[in-house]
């Protein structure tokens, strides 16, 4: 039995989270989820996004799935929920999948998740304000690990992204992916990121995984989300050395929230790759997924009319058609936890 901690978050992560929790019930019975809060509330009584003892329970836990919190950037003294976990439980390497379901094509990027320009260790002075770009040879090096094993895995390079012309940061991160693939055996191709962004406009699909720096990271993968026809769509996971969060890559979305019809994909496709961190099979989601888009009615953000219940039951219905031996095993899983009574006429 795995054990899960849930954070819907606000706006529309309660409605995508739940589409991904019945995805995920309909294919194993070996999860347990228990949910937790955190955000701007949470903030309001108690003055952080997420409580200590909730941390605590949460750092036992096998992995984290995450919806989407609304981060108001005018709340004196309120810190990021995601920002805040992706620290406390040192998530360092965010590996984000923009796929095209229709073709079977994806973009891989590795943002490096722990620093960066996100080192925290900005400063407001009277007359100016700083913000330190760190990379330290400890996360240089385990990030490019982290990118040469998703390499390996697919069988692919790594492009890294970097300006290493201007930063000094980024010269010594430079240094170290090149020797880390060299002892990884990995081939690694090299752009500078203004540039690069026209390369990830034009002609997307070559580059193999794509490496970068923190801020780097995060402002490719939004931009890469517009070959997935909607943000909605994208998973991403977010992992440390003992635990791994999973989350959409959308945000809150509060303009939808509540109508049911926010696109509940990126967070089921999270919840596929939570899958297979755990050493379960994500792909029948994925498979499932791509062949739901080829036929199905979609939510109003890809063009469709459908629901977010809809659409996740459409899913569900394609797990299903795939593999229906599938039924057959969730029910002798069911009779073996004692849920169902072997015998029927009892
Ligand atoms: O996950 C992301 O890419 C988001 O843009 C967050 C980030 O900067 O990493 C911001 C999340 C937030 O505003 O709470």
């Amino acid at each position: 039995m795995y054990r899960v901690a849930v954070i819907k978050g606000d706006g529309i992560g309660p409605e995508v989270i739940n589409a991904a929790i019945e995805v995920v019930n309909s294919i194993t019975s070996k999860i347990r989820f228990y949910e937790f809060e955190g955000g701007v509330e949470v903030f309001k009584r108690y003055g952080v996004p997420i409580t200590e003892e909730d941390l605590e329970q949460i750092r036992k836990m096998d992995a984290v799935l995450f919806g989407a919190t609304t981060t108001p950037f005018d709340l004196p003294g309120y810190k990021s929920l995601i920002i805040t976990l992706r620290q406390e439980l040192d998530l360092y390497a965010n590996l984000r999948i923009i796929p095209d379901l229709r073709n079977g094509r994806e973009i891989v990027i590795v943002r490096e998740n722990s620093e960066g320009l996100y080192s925290g260790q900005g400063r407001a002075y009277e007359d100016k304000a700083v913000d330190v770009r760190l990379i330290t040879r400890r996360g240089a090096e385990r990030i490019a690990r982290f990118a040469a094993r998703i390499a390996k895995d697919r069988n692919s390079f790594i492009t890294f992204v970097h300006k290493a012309n201007v930063l000094t940061s980024d010269k010594y991160f430079r240094k170290i992916v090149f020797e880390v693939a060299r002892e990884e055996g990995v081939e690694v191709r090299e752009a500078i990121v203004d540039s690069f962004t026209i390369k990830l406009v034009r002609n997307p699909w070559n580059h193999g995984v794509i490496l970068s720096e923190n801020l780097f990271g995060d402002i490719l993968s939004d931009l890469a989300t517009i070959h997935a026809g909607s943000i909605g769509i994208v998973p991403t996971g977010n992992y440390g050395e003992n635990i791994a969060l999973f989350e959409p890559i959308h945000g809150s979305a509060p303009d939808i929230a509540g109508k049911g019809i926010a696109n509940p994909i990126g967070a089921i496709l999270s919840a596929a790759m939570m899958l297979d961190y755990l050493g379960l099979d994500g792909r029948r989601i994925w498979d499932a997924v791509r062949s739901y888009v080829a036929k199905g009615n979609l939510t109003p953000d890809m063009g469709g009319t459908a629901t977010t219940m809809e659409v996740t039951r459409g899913i569900i219905a394609e797990i299903h058609s795939l593999d229906p031996l599938d039924l057959d095993e969730m029910w002798m899983e069911e009779v073996r936890l004692g849920r169902i009574p072997l015998r029927m006429d009892e």
